[in-house]
């Protein structure tokens, strides 16, 4: 327990028996001066070798403490100002790890990453431009439900309101992007407010951030009179049985059922497919949960949605009742409207937004399942569930026909370079892919084990999203493998944490898919009848780049050696980058072509053709002639 504190004029007397001395305010401008010359002075005249009796704990020291009784253990941030007094704590106490970022929205993502894969994680940025810089990350952090604590330093408490130098309100800067966002005006406030934002942090999985102004920060610490630590909680979750007896009839009375999965089917992989077997339902799933559903299940029938495939989307459409399972699927053009609907979310604000739901079950998907179970009978008639895997298999096997053609010099075919990561990558890789094409060729073809991850900005869509999610990690998960899938967009636009991953020899595999271009934008305005315009990209050679900072680098250029040069730099130790050329006019079909789509996509050929670049649309089509004979 903390020593109790009395003060007296200028000395603090503690219960413990030491005292502190408390310092004119001008020292504690210096404070590398006080800890290293004024505090052992004033210890040898007390006669204390502990440096903290004398000199007070300081609340910088008490956020320290209490972060890492936490479970958090490090902070991703870049050093400055107001940050300072943490900075020095961190550094005195040893227990944390502070990881100095290139860029404060790197750190955001990067706690976002650890948060998903290790359940808490911590970043922090300066007043002013570090909080803006870390704006986007959270976005991020908090859409992806990731439990991160962001301390947001800020000026001292006497500059509040004066548009003081690099000012910003934290209130108002993350109110958006954040479930708990408080200032603490004093230590007393911060030792109060620390343990109320982890518990929001992680009970609610949501970014909770702490305002701490530099001068709090170097106060002297104040107690708490709750629990200064966290208190993790483990609850079942499930509907009520009248409720899940509802579900069962609905079940019973329905012929065609397919169930959809979400992130919040995670950890419910047995209970989802012994669900599936027991009612004959094929399962689909959402680009967030494929890593957690698709392995060892024989009734999974693929993705839906813009990247997905045509079998699930068939399968939801042709059902009688869908059953919607921890899905807050925000598109609504793939979901059918003619069915019944039932949806299980722990979070019951989530249900029915996006569809005609009937049923509405707030519950966690796991515990649901297990309660419905022994109220269901095993149904015998495997006629629809059949039918759906027997499309499955055509539509893998038209996938497959696609990724076996395997493009020209400079323009590798991306479905192949996805189809040689996941052969070459490990058994338990962590994959970190870039929001653009990067996502399309994850979502298609790289496979679930039950032992890999795949995380993404699958709900805020940022760019640059990769390279700063696999820092995170490699240094959330030391012992697996890490890929970064970039586009060369998103690499270049948070280059400078290349920096980092040399500065803590980080081992991530840093693939780029070099289309020199910004293909996912280029595709999005030639499906909406608009000639592409303003996306291609003159890149640097990211090979060179990557070696002059340091990391060991391939370029793979042609079909042919892509496969030697990626298990080339796959086997290679420590960080490694390989830039494939790949496809600039790479197309990817969503599981539905709307007519429009293909309508817009003709009109803005004709325009290219009318305005001299007839040659690019002759390169489009050869590129992609491959998805008219899969869609015939
Ligand atoms: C920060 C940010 N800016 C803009 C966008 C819009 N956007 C979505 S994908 C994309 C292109 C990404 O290009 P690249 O990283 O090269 O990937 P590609 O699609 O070419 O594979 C853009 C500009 C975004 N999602 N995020
Ligand atoms: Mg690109």
């Amino acid at each position: 327990m903390y020593s109790r504190i009395l003060m007296v004029g200028r000395r603090t007397f503690c219960r413990d028996g030491g005292f502190r001395v408390r310092l004119p305010s001008v020292v504690r401008y210096a404070d590398a001066v006080r800890e290293r010359i004024v505090a052992p002075i004033l210890n040898r005249i007390a006669g204390v070798s502990n440096n903290k009796t004398i000199m007070g704990t300081k609340a910088a020291d008490r956020l320290v403490e209490t972060i890492c009784r936490a479970g958090i253990r490090r902070i991703y941030a870049v050093a400055g100002d107001s940050l300072n007094e943490v900075n020095d704590a961190v550094r005195r106490a040893g227990t944390v790890e502070w990881v100095h970022m290139r860029h404060e929205e790197s750190g955001a993502f990067a706690a976002s990453a650890e948060a998903q894969l290790n359940g808490i994680a911590c970043c922090a940025g300066s007043s002013g431009p570090g909080h803006v810089h870390l704006v986007n990350g959270l976005y991020d952090a908090q859409r992806s439900n990731a439990s991160v604590l962001a301390i947001a330093s800020t000026c001292a408490t006497d500059e509040f309101g004066t548009q003081y130098f690099q000012e910003t309100e934290p209130l108002k800067l993350f109110g958006d992007c954040s479930g708990y966002c408080q200032m603490a005006a004093t230590p007393a406030q911060l030792a109060r407010m620390l343990p109320a934002a982890l518990q929001y942090a992680v009970h609610r999985k949501e970014v909770a951030v702490v305002g701490l102004p530099g001068d709090v920060a170097a106060a002297e610490a104040a107690e708490t009179p709750g629990a200064p630590w966290l208190l993790p909680s483990e609850s079942l979750c499930r509907p009520a049985d009248g409720q899940l007896r509802e579900l069962a009839r609905m079940i019973g009375e329905a012929e065609k059922i397919t169930l959809f999965c979400g992130i919040g089917a995670r950890g419910a992989h047995a209970e989802v497919v012994r669900l599936a077997g027991t009612i004959k339902a094929p399962v689909a799933y959402s680009f967030k949960s494929k890593m957690e559903i698709q392995y060892d299940n024989p009734y999974e029938i693929g993705m839906t949605g813009l990247l997905g495939l045509p079998s699930a989307y068939a399968s939801m459409h042709e059902s009688d009742l869908l059953i919607l399972l921890g899905t807050d699927f925000p598109y609504e053009a793939f979901l059918p409207c003619q069915c019944r609907i039932v949806q299980v979310d722990i979070r019951p604000e989530r249900i029915g937004r996006r569809a005609r739901v009937e049923l509405g079950l707030a519950g966690d998907v796991g515990d649901t399942i297990r309660a419905l179970l022994p109220m269901l009978g095993v149904r015998d008639d495997r006629g629809f569930l059949d039918r759906q895997l027997r499309r499955y298999r055509e539509v893998r096997e038209k996938m497959n026909a696609v990724a076996a053609k395997r493009g020209g010099e400079g323009r590798i075919a991306p479905e192949y370079a996805a189809t040689l990561v996941d052969r070459i990558a490990a058994d338990d890789a962590v994959f970190c892919v870039d929001t653009g094409m990067c996502c399309v060729w994850g979502a298609r073809y790289l496979h679930a084990t039950g032992r890999r991850r795949m995380l993404g900005s699958f709900n805020h869509g940022s760019m640059a999203n990769a390279l700063p999610m696999a820092i995170g990690a490699a240094f959330a998960r030391p012992g697996q493998q890490i890929v970064a899938l970039c586009g060369d967009g998103g690499l270049s636009m948070l280059l400078g944490d290349l920096a980092t991953v040399v500065q803590y020899r980080l081992p991530v595999k840093i693939v780029v898919f070099n289309n020199r271009a910004l293909g996912m934008v280029k595709l999005e305005m030639e499906v909406a009848g608009l000639p592409d315009s303003q996306t291609d990209l003159y890149n640097p050679d990211f090979a060179a780049v990557a070696r002059a900072m340091g990391i060991p680098a391939f370029t793979a250029d042609c079909p042919d050696d892509a496969e030697r040069v990626l298990r080339e730099a796959f086997a290679t130790e420590g960080p490694v980058l390989v830039s494939v050329q790949t496809d600039p006019d790479a197309l990817a079909m969503p599981p539905k072509v709307e007519f429009a789509q293909m309508a817009g996509f003709v009109r803005a050929m004709t325009k290219l053709i009318l305005a001299g670049r007839g040659d690019e649309v002759i390169a489009t089509a050869r590129s992609n002639i491959k998805h008219l004979w899969g869609m015939i």
